[in-house]
């Protein structure tokens, strides 16, 4: 951080274009991609621009999901794999997608090593800030990631809690989909409950120095037999790996890292990564439509409020079905 709100060049970002600010950081200023990144995330009157640019220029990085329940260990696990990737992939990046997990929880080794002191220098960590923006998560994440790929970062690592569907579908939409559980009460039960069975690419058993961990492993399997019939996943005709890990020690990350690259490759080789990125971007111009059309459908309702339709909904002289009918005909039909 410079003095005065300055960069390197004594420039002051905030007197800067939004493509000035781009080019600043394609040349590797950090504060300016945390302004970019800031853009995104509040979806500010400069984001489009940004993104214009961004999406020219990605489309090279591998885009790793991990989730699972709340403390199954997903950041320690981050932290294992950026450890690894220092020396291959240093300008990896990740991102934790969890308001209530900031990045110091991303300790591994006992909680005594942070994520960022053992990645390298070139590591790009954040965690995001996506209450600004107006379509939520949905919208801020592929935005972000937008702009890391175009920046070369790769691979790029998405932590979400697999809890809420949306945390759940950001995991899914990423190139590989890593579902972590953990030795525990019926652990790979509620993975099948969260539909994230079926998003797995890769199954990670965390905690395997815990008891039980190979019990977990052995019910992942024989759900596994259960959902896909051939044995094989649908989309990738490959059935789910299940890797065994200890993130605290780091006993298995590199069969992680393994089984993940396996992953890459093989949609690289049948085409299912573009399938996959081609789906995301549908996926969010679908997101940013319904998005804008949500808005439109609330104020047409408010509209109607207080004398229209809904009036003679809440005066019993009209049923729902019916005022949805003739608001809908009056504006679309
Ligand atoms: N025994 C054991 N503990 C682990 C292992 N991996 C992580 N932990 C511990 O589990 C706790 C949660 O780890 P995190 O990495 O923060 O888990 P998380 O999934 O990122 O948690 P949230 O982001 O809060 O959902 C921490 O106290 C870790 O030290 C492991 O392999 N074995
Ligand atoms: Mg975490």
């Amino acid at each position: 951080m410079s003095l005065h709100g300055k960069n390197q060049r004594g420039q002051n970002l905030r007197e800067l274009s939004a493509e000035a600010i781009f080019s600043l950081a394609l040349d590797g200023e950090l504060r300016a991609l945390g302004r970019l990144i800031t853009f995104i995330e509040r979806d500010s009157d400069e984001a489009e621009v940004i993104s214009e640019l961004a999406h020219a220029r990605a489309g090279n990085a591998h885009v790793i999901g991990i989730t699972g329940a709340p403390g199954s260990g997903k950041s320690t696990l981050t932290g294992q794999l950026v450890a690894l990737l220092n020396q291959k992939h240093p300008r990896a990046a990740v991102l934790a997608v969890d308001p209530s997990s900031p990045l110091t929880g991303g300790a591994i080794l006992g909680d005594r090593v942070r994520m960022e002191d053992v990645a390298s220098p070139e590591t790009f960590i954040r965690s995001m800030a996506t209450r600004g923006h107006q379509g939520g998560l949905a919208l801020a994440v592929p935005g972000v990631v937008r702009v890391l790929d175009a920046m070369g970062y790769n691979p790029i690592i998405i932590e979400t809690v697999g809890v809420g569907q949306v945390e759940v579908d950001i995991a899914g939409t990423a190139d590989t989909t890593v579902v972590v559980a953990t030795p525990g009460m019926g652990d790979a039960v509620q993975a099948n409950k969260a539909g994230l069975l079926e998003l797995a690419d890769l199954f990670v058993v965390n905690k395997a120095d815990r008891p039980g961990a190979n019990d977990v492993r052995r019910d992942l399997d024989h759900m596994l037999d259960l959902s896909h019939t051939t044995g094989q996943d649908q989309r990738t005709g490959m059935r789910p790996e299940i890797v065994m890990t200890a993130a605290l020690t780091g006993q298995g990350a590199a069969d992680m890292w393994a089984a993940i690259e396996r992953h890459r490759d093989a949609i690289t080789a049948n085409g299912q990564i573009d399938e996959r990125r081609a789906s995301r971007d549908l996926e969010e111009v679908r997101n940013r439509v319904m998005a804008v059309i949500e808005r439109r459908v609330d104020d047409l309702l408010s509209e109607h409020g207080t004398t229209g339709a809904l009036k003679a909904v809440r005066d019993r002289e009209m049923a729902p079905s019916v005022a949805a009918r003739e608001i809908t005909n009056t504006r679309f039909g």
